[in-house]
């Protein structure tokens, strides 16, 4: 994608568009703020109902899985089917599109929802795992429950082991082929484009963070302020589902106008 500038639509920086359709690399961190318009709470939301005295970050940890499984696992089970009930929204759609436009476009994630994927993105890397998978607790491998079960607590078809959501816990490691993957692409981009997310997470929010040092564009997606946001060069305040399709829109028709069939 080459050629001068386009006006943009209105909420756009102008310079945000031209900085993406000059770029050679795209890296895209997402958050739960995108998913927030396919009906699925961030993780500032409140959480309500059985969970509704609990934060997030302390139901998403070893000690709490340890302390109370069944607990633990019903949190995850009202999460999947709200997820299995949900559709990915425009914006994940666009960003199906921007991986289209942009010459290279890595996608890394914090979402464990799996809509990228159902959206149709070709690439995209899990940094903290996906929800609808099970992993054997004893063999630590994604595995299949045994069809008996046992009890209200999944098991290993193969083990008999205690299953958990293949999901990366506060505590625990980054899957390392994501983490090595994720660096290598904020160490490579042109441009960095962050989306849905409060970028308070570590070491997710970290890949920004490589950007700013390295000196390229970081784009900030978010109807609300960040600790990202006074760092970012360009910041478009909204839902992503409304500012990414118009995003895609622009220099989609900037690539026409420069690249008439
Ligand atoms: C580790 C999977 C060590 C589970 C998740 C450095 C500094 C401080 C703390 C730390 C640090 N390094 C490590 C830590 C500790 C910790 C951490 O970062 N704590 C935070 C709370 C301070 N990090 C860890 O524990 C990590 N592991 O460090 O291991 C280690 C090292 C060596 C060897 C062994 C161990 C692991 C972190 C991963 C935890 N797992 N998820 C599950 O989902 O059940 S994190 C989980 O929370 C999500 O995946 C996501 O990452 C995070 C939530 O953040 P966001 O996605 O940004 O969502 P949030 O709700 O916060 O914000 C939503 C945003 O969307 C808002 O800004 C809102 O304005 C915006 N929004 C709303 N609507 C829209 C919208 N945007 C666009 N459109 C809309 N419509």
């Amino acid at each position: 994608m080459s050629g001068g500038p386009l006006p943009p639509p209105d909420g756009l920086v102008a310079g945000a568009v031209e900085a993406l359709s000059s770029a050679r690399h795209v890296c895209v961190l997402t958050g739960a703020g995108i998913s927030a318009e396919s009906g699925i709470p961030t993780f500032r939301d409140a959480l309500t109902g059985l969970w509704a005295s609990f934060r997030p970050e302390e139901l998403a940890t070893p000690e709490a899985f340890e302390r109370d499984p069944e607990f633990v696992w019903q949190w995850y089970e009202w999460r999947r089917e709200l997820i299995r009930s949900s559709q990915p929204n425009a914006g994940h759609l666009a960003l199906v599109r921007l991986a289209r436009l942009a010459p290279s476009l890595t996608l890394v994630t914090q979402n464990v929802d799996g809509l990228h994927q159902r959206a149709g993105s070709p690439l995209v890397l899990e940094y903290h795992g996906n929800i609808l998978r099970d992993r054997c607790v004893v063999e630590q491998i994604v595995a299949e429950r045994s069809p008996g079960g046992g009890g209200n607590l999944p098991r290993c078809a193969s083990c008999g082991g205690l299953l958990r959501p293949d999901v990366v816990w506060f505590g625990e490691m980054i899957p390392v082929e994501a983490l090595v993957a994720a660096e290598d692409a904020a160490n490579d981009c042109d441009v960095f484009l962050s989306i849905g997310t409060s970028s308070l997470v570590y070491p997710a929010a970290g890949l920004a963070e490589i950007a700013l040092q390295r000196g390229v564009p970081v784009i900030e997606v978010n109807p609300s302020p960040t600790d990202l946001t006074r760092h970012a060069d360009f910041v478009l305040r909204g839902p992503s589902g409304t500012i990414l399709p118009a995003l895609v829109e622009a220099l989609g028709q900037g690539d026409s106008a420069r690249n008439p069939q």
